[in-house]
């Protein structure tokens, strides 16, 4: 299996001499916007990073390999035709040679596998709406509760069913940590959430608990971080989710299908909302890595 992961130059330095490195996902490049939104969401969201001082590892599959790292080149290969990668995917799509796009949780089960701890996104998977039918919970929970990783985001994504969602995280064991906040986001909408197991109030304290977590033999780590300007779209979000259970879109074609509806019908207004949101997350998620780094 030589060559299966290709960690970039700078990326592997910054690994070896122990720096900040912030994973970023390529699920949300290449289904989360349109392009080629996708790929400047991307590029934002490294230069965050960079800002606060840390290594951004953005992480997909191309040409046969796992890409550790990616040049703004590659990064434009993540186009829609791309498959979405959760942990059970990035195998054959390496071996077969397609283009593969991480999830979150596809994400995470490369970053653990090169030693990364730190991450930022949008907002989580998790239980969708009308549990158990259909039956799908996003796999970023169970590769969350495993992978011993900081995850920054806007909470879970409020197209689900957050509430059950924050319960299965409770049962995982996944600490839920508030940025500043005693609730956990909704994604676009920073209040109305379910209680999360402790608030923070710096990035210190934040890799301080996560590094208590994982000396106690923890995984991973949710931070969720209000989105700075806050929308109200439930309507249209109940719209979209019963549109896509009428159009007979299932799996893993209901989270992009959801949000696409809802960048459209909003005027625009949610692909903002959920860009400022993924680029602060990266932001933070480098500020926790920094921290955890210099302690
Ligand atoms: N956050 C966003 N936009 C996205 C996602 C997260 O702002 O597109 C993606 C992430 O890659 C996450 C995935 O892992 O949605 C969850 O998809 P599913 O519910 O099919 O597991
Ligand atoms: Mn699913």
């Amino acid at each position: 299996m030589d060559g299966l992961l290709h960690v970039s130059e700078p990326v592997a330095a910054a690994l070896e001499e122990r720096r900040a490195v912030v994973a970023l996902e390529t699920t949300l490049v290449a289904h989360g916007f349109p392009q080629p939104d996708g790929a400047d969401v991307g590029l934002a969201s490294e230069a965050a990073v960079r800002e606060a001082g840390a290594v951004p590892a953005t992480i997909g599959v191309l040409d046969g390999r796992i890409h550790v790292g990616l040049t703004p080149s590659e990064l434009e290969r993540f186009t829609a035709d791309a498959r979405k990668l959760g942990p059970r995917d990035l195998a054959a799509c390496a071996v077969q040679g397609a283009v593969g796009a991480t999830t979150v949780g596809g994400t995470l089960a490369v970053a653990e596998a090169v030693g990364i701890r730190f991450m930022g996104t949008g907002g989580l998977g998790g239980v969708h709406r009308g549990f158990p039918s259909p039956p799908d919970v996003s796999a970023d929970l169970a590769a969350l509760a495993r992978a011993p990783a900081v995850v920054v985001s806007s909470g879970v994504k409020s197209l689900l069913d957050v509430a059950a969602t924050a319960e299965l995280l409770e049962t995982l064991g996944v600490p839920v940590l508030g940025w500043r906040t005693d609730t956990l986001p909704l994604f676009y909408a920073s209040r109305g959430g379910p209680p999360v197991s402790a608030r923070i109030e710096s990035a210190d304290e934040v890799a301080r608990v996560a590094a208590a977590h994982w000396a106690l033999g923890g995984g991973g780590v949710l931070v969720g971080r209000p989105p700075d300007e806050s929308l109200d779209v439930e309507p249209l979000i109940a719209e979209a989710v019963q549109e896509a259970a009428a159009e007979g879109i299932t799996g893993q074609a209901v989270t992009p299908f959801v949000l696409a509806t809802l960048h459209e019908r909003s005027g625009g207004e949610t692909l903002r909302a959920n860009r400022d949101l993924i680029v602060a997350n990266a932001r933070l998620a480098a500020e926790v890595a920094v921290a955890y780094a210099a302690s």
